[in-house]
């Protein structure tokens, strides 16, 4: 039986995996773990310890007393939050990544989680439906430590055997846990506020298209990758991962349906210079055809869902 350690189970991703693999593998089997106490959603339902991902002496202690056999490491510091320090993203960033790489080989685990992101692209590479081998020359320290981590994945599979495995994630909406530090989180913010105040002041203008995922489908893409047979697994990079692309203009107009007096303005800051630089839409053929990725949610079926979902959350009639 698999005994999985998530790292960073508090955060955006960590959370929803988190249930999402206690109900396939049983509570007992799935190890939370965040920096700061368990989110309320991870309360009561498995075990759970406060652990900094900079620690690798308490995270081998982890991993030897609760016999792990596969660790998914989910924290991170995102391209907004990036910007604004950026030699702390890159030291998170690769120090977690490097010590768990570690880990996997000394600890013989079956299988490492790691997401990369649609930030590994920038601004030289094709902007629509970008392939999964292109132009890959990132412009925030973000993206840097993205394309870095695929390549020492790659090399410690190449070089160590060691089964890890990975995503480039579009932007995620979710709505039982909150995002943190990303550019494409206005997608998130604009539904709450859309909910709360029937007004939002969007941080990127109109027209900026961006990939993007309903967080139902990226947690079961990454169940379906980590289950895949090994030998279906064609690239040690990370796949490109797909389902919509919209503009704040065409999410705004997807909520208007809903709320008819909703109404959106726009007000640019830094985080448009990142969101430019970004691909507008993701070719994920590689993993249709490897794997068979499939997404469910397109932007008005999650429209709906998000809707209904935050609407009951935030107790608004
Ligand atoms: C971000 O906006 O930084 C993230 C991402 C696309 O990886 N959501």
């Amino acid at each position: 039986m698999e005994k999985i350690l998530i790292i960073g189970a508090g955060g955006q991703i960590g959370v929803e995996l988190t249930l999402a693999l206690r109900k396939a593998y049983g509570n007992d089997n799935v190890v939370a773990t965040d920096i700061k106490p368990a989110h309320p959603l991870l309360k009561d339902n498995g075990p759970y310890y406060i652990l900094d991902v900079m620690d690798g002496d308490a995270t081998l202690e982890i991993v030897k007393k609760e016999k792990i056999t596969q660790i998914y490491l989910l924290a991170a510091l995102l391209s907004a939050t990036g910007e604004k320090a950026p030699k702390k993203a890159w030291d998170i960033n690769m120090t977690s990544l490097l010590q768990t790489l570690e880990l996997g080989v000394q600890e013989k685990l079956n299988k490492i989680y790691w997401p990369s992101s649609i930030a590994v692209f920038g601004p030289t590479t094709p902007h629509d439906l970008t392939p999964q081998k292109t132009v890959i020359e990132p412009r925030t320290v973000y993206g840097v430590s993205k394309y870095a981590g695929e390549l020492w994945c790659q090399y410690y599979n190449q070089r160590w055997g060691l089964d890890v495995r990975s995503l480039r994630y579009p932007g995620l909406i979710s709505w039982k846990s909150e995002p943190g530090g990303g550019t494409t989180d206005y997608a998130i913010d604009i539904y709450i506020e859309a909910l709360k105040n029937k007004h939002y002041t969007c941080f990127l203008s109109e027209n900026s298209y961006l990939p993007m995922m309903y967080m139902d489908d990226a947690i079961r893409g990454t169940i379906e990758l980590m289950e895949a047979p090994v030998d279906k697994l064609k690239t040690r990079m990370a796949y490109n991962l797909s389902a919509m692309s919209f503009s704040p203009k065409e999410i705004a107009a997807s909520i208007q349906k809903h709320i008819p007096d909703f109404k959106i303005d726009y007000n640019p800051d830094f985080r448009q210079a990142i969101a430019d630089g970004w691909p507008k839409s993701i070719d994920d053929s590689a993993a249709r055809a490897d794997w068979g990725w499939k997404n469910n949610f397109d932007l008005d079926s999650m429209t709906i869902e998000m809707l209904s979902h935050l609407r009951e959350k935030l107790g608004i009639k």
